[in-house]
């Protein structure tokens, strides 16, 4: 496979033709780039991290897309930004002084189940009693349990029996705490609603002691992924800008020590909400790597 830049970003892809794209991305990228199975779904499809960059001495940023399986702008824009890191000098520069990982399918079997029998599933597939699905950012340890998630299987935030009793976010677990020492950023990208949210979620008014830098630094990519395309995103405390929701990952990786934390809601902001045509992929992708850039080399 040998694809130029921009011709993959013209629709959403189902899980085997996304990795297929992203396996040739990473063989282009030669040996700068690596993959690793972190897990496996409770459908036993794998769960894949995605490596650019080589150099052990610099540090890391860790991103999740799709952990809510309707959002497809989010593992396609993730998509995207591999494509241009690795094929645009421009951005490839990046990877001399970070290593970015991206795991843009961390719930493959929903994101499959949305492609073939609803549109609007957000949880993984684990069967139930009475209900299939755990949402998956209920399922991390910090606060497990709290606000915004529920105990109530047939419920879209059911938090699951356990803080990381599902195989999806044990791999996100298990590959962060392996690596914790080099992570210095992590992203958890959803959509939607344009906005750039720090933690904590759990709670309204609380705060991590960095809460300054956090907001600085959100700042910053912000403003660099406005310039694009004119698109507004506000920048703020996750709680009080949506609703308090315990058990995020972005809560997790702040609460563990990794420095700047962070959860994205890509656009748009509810004219098409989850089903953003596949027509914007590419200018969300655009915005969002500017964003990116501007923020990795704030910190
Ligand atoms: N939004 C996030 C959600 O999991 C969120 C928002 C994240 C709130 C983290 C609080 C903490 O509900 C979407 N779109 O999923
Ligand atoms: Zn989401």
């Amino acid at each position: 496979m040998n694809r130029a830049a921009f011709d993959d970003h013209s629709k959403y892809h189902r899980y085997a033709e996304f990795h297929a794209i992203a396996n040739a991305l990473i063989s282009k990228c030669g040996s700068q780039c690596s993959k690793e199975v972190i897990g496996k779904s409770i459908e036993n499809r794998d769960i894949i991290a995605y490596k650019l960059g080589s150099n052990s001495a610099n540090p890391m940023i860790f991103m999740d897309g799709g952990i809510h399986a309707r959002e497809w702008i989010s593992p396609a824009t993730l998509l995207y930004i591999m494509d241009q890191v690795i094929s645009d000098p421009q951005y490839r520069s990046l990877l001399d002084s970070w290593n970015l990982v991206f795991v843009p399918l961390a719930n493959p079997d929903g994101y499959e189940y949305t492609h073939t029998s609803n549109r609007m599933w957000r949880k993984n597939r684990r069967p139930g009693r009475a209900c299939y699905g755990v949402d998956l950012n209920r399922n991390f340890e910090f606060k497990f349990g709290g606000t915004g998630s529920s105990g109530s299987q047939c419920s879209d935030v059911y938090r699951g029996v356990s803080a990381f009793s599902e195989p999806e976010t044990q791999a996100i677990r298990n590959f962060v705490l392996r690596n914790k020492s080099a992570i210095k950023a992590f992203w958890s990208v959803h959509s939607y609603g344009q906005y750039w949210l720090h933690p904590f979620g759990y709670a309204f008014g609380v705060n991590p002691n960095n809460v300054a830098e956090l907001l600085s630094a959100a700042q910053t990519g912000a403003r660099a992924l406005q310039s694009v395309n004119g698109r507004r995103y506000t920048v703020g405390h996750s709680a009080d800008l949506l609703y308090p929701a315990a058990g995020g990952s972005d809560d997790w990786a702040i609460s563990i020590g990794i420095r700047y934390a962070y959860t994205l809601e890509l656009p748009d902001t509810g004219r098409y909400g989850f089903v953003l045509p596949p027509a914007q992929i590419v200018s969300v992708g655009r915005e969002t790597l500017a964003g990116l850039a501007a923020f990795l080399r704030a910190v």
